[in-house]
């Protein structure tokens, strides 16, 4: 098997960010005829409007727990809903998708460190499956469960499937720079503080400053782009910025 892709389509882009538990039909539909063909790839899908908002209810962010059952079913289970109309679009195109919930095997320790076993998708990717997993809800000790953002998800399956390509398909062309210009490559958070701002209101996992973080902790090259750049991203090239 060689090494895979890991690549996550973004929350905001394949949902009405707005309307409560919607996908946006067209993007979905967009990101799905992309994938359509590909192998050796991993897909991760964040929450948009299926996710953050009951998050948001509950007062639970990536690491501010609750220990409510009805909290953690309902951001769990809305977020399978979203996976489930993701495989749906992915089936129709004939990819061999097949659902992975993070919560039944994930953890974090009591510093926020994740545990997430990559063993299984290991083994979907040699039988020839594409594995899509998703942002969702991990047991966290002493805090009850805190989210998981599709962002850790990638970086901890691109480095314990030494990943050779690792994207975000996001909303944007990639990160913007004050005259809203797509900055090429960054090396450095300081290099980007001062154009990057506070996180999204509605979402609970940091918006494009906790992107830039997580990714630049990865050391390995990944790529930030649009879904206009899906294609581009998928065929080898690019697009967008680089952050290593
Ligand atoms: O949209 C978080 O995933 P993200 C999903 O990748 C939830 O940050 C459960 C809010």
């Amino acid at each position: 098997m060689s090494a895979p892709t890991v690549l996550k389509l973004g929350g905001s882009v394949i949902t009405d960010k707005d309307r409560a538990e919607t996908v946006d039909g067209r993007a979905l539909a967009r990101a799905a005829d992309a994938v359509a063909g590909h192998d050796d790839l991993v897909l991760v899908h964040g929450g948009g409007s299926f996710g953050h908002h009951h998050a948001q209810e509950y007062g639970v962010s990536t690491s501010d727990g609750t220990h409510e059952v009805d909290g953690v079913l309902d951001i769990h289970n809305a977020m399978k809903a979203l996976n489930g109309l993701v495989l749906r679009r992915l089936h129709e195109r004939d990819v061999p998708a097949v659902p992975v919930h993070p919560f039944s095997a994930a953890s974090r320790d009591e510093s926020g460190g994740l545990t997430l076993p990559a063993g299984q998708v290991e083994t979907m990717l040699a039988e020839g499956f594409v594995p899509v997993l998703h942002g969702d809800v991990v047991a966290h000790a002493g805090e009850g469960v805190t989210v998981l953002s599709g962002d850790e998800i990638v970086t901890s399956l691109a480095a314990s499937l030494d990943a050779s390509r690792v994207g975000l398909c996001s909303t944007v062309p990639g990160v913007l720079d004050g005259e809203e210009n797509v900055i090429p490559r960054i090396e450095a958070y300081d290099d980007v503080a001062d154009v990057l701002g506070g996180a999204d209101t509605t979402d609970v996992s940091g918006g494009m400053a906790g992107k830039v973080r997580t990714l630049l902790a990865l050391g390995m090259p990944a790529s930030i782009f649009g879904l206009d750049a899906l294609d581009a991203f998928l065929d080898g090239e690019s697009p967008g910025t680089t952050i290593a």
